[in-house]
């Protein structure tokens, strides 16, 4: 048993002098950044490098004493300040040449904020866990998220005419652009006035039609236009004053309001009124819709005829006198 027990502590005294051999020479650690840049937004795991540099830049470079060559490692010793993002949202990984190490951000451990902590330091050390380990700092830069802008950045209010009896569904009204210097995704928002779905927006920005405009009858919509990157208060809104010029007019009745009496019983069919309609842009037909204040006054009357001659008359016969409220809605299209 003592002969195995010998064994087992010559074994392990031999593997511990070939890993590291304190001779008293530290390994060497150079800086080749002593500040980079994070995005206070970042979400992905990523290289960390002094802004001006090339993505792959080394931050360090972590040499072995060259007497005893024994292997050497690198290490986070500790990040100040501590939160919201301490050392564990840092990690020095092998690249480039023998002994580099490049600086990467760790997603998802905490939560990087400028207004908390604009600036990390990291003290970083190499080492051959024989010698002290030999140790510098590494500033990281916290970068805040910038609000896109419009391009252009002025004006924010375009006025803008286009045809509203030639458009067709799906044509490009206007084309909103925005930049953002962080490369977010700038979501666009849009609000139409009047409210109607006449118009839409894309997500790269695009203002389309989504019907024929003749279907509109007015001459104006006033299109707002805010945009967002996530991460800050939507900026805009950019307005798009939209005149249709010719445009559908939109149609008349011009013998409304009125109050009507006839005799009772007149029969099935009876014309209470010719409604008297006008319309300078006429499609293919004029509709005119009509409802009542109660279920039953829609089963006493009805609109025939067609156009400039729709009549509202008697359906069905209610057997009692009585006023009932109709109401006449127009409306003007193909
Ligand atoms: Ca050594
Ligand atoms: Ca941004
Ligand atoms: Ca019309």
């Amino acid at each position: 048993m003592d002969n195995w027990f010998f064994g087992i502590v010559l074994l392990v005294c031999l593997k511990l002098s070939l890993q590291a051999t304190d001779n008293g020479v530290p390994a060497t650690l150079t800086m080749l950044a002593v500040d980079v840049e994070l995005n206070e937004t970042e979400h992905r795991r990523v290289q960390l490098t002094d802004g001006g540099g090339a993505s792959t830049d080394p931050v360090l470079l972590c040499t072995p004493d060259a007497a005893d060559n024994d292997p050497v490692r690198v290490y986070i010793q500790a990040a100040s300040p501590t939160a919201p993002c301490g050392m564990n949202c840092f990690s020095l990984q092998p690249c480039g040449s023998s002994g580099e190490h490049c600086l990467f951000y760790l997603p998802g451990v905490d939560t990087l904020s400028v207004t908390l902590a604009s600036r990390y330091t990291l003290t970083v050390g190499c080492t051959d866990d024989a010698e002290p380990g030999v140790t510098g700092t590494l500033t990281v830069t916290v970068i805040s998220n910038t609000p896109p802008v419009f391009v252009p950045a002025a004006p924010l209010a375009v006025s803008l005419t286009i045809d509203g009896l030639a458009s067709s569904p799906g044509a490009v009204i206007y084309e909103i652009s925005t930049e953002d210097v962080d490369n977010d995704f700038v979501d666009y928002s849009m609000t139409l006035s009047p409210d109607s779905e006449y118009l839409f927006l894309l997500k790269n920005g695009q203002i389309k039609t989504a019907q024929d405009l003749r279907m509109f009858c007015g001459d104006r919509f006033t299109a707002s236009i805010t945009a967002s990157d996530g991460y800050n208060s939507p900026i805009g809104p950019f307005t798009l004053g939209l005149t249709l010029d010719p445009h559908n007019e939109a149609p008349t009745v011009t013998n409304l309001d009125t109050t009507l009496s006839y005799r009772e019983k007149p029969g099935v069919g009876y014309t209470v009124l010719e409604l008297a309609t006008a319309d300078t842009t006429v499609f293919d037909t004029l509709n005119i819709h009509m409802w009542a204040d109660s279920s039953a006054g829609m089963e006493l009357y009805k609109l025939s005829g067609e156009s400039g001659f729709t009549k509202m008359t008697v359906f069905r016969l209610s057997g009692e006198s009585g006023f009932t409220k109709m109401t006449v809605f127009r409306l003007s299209g193909e």
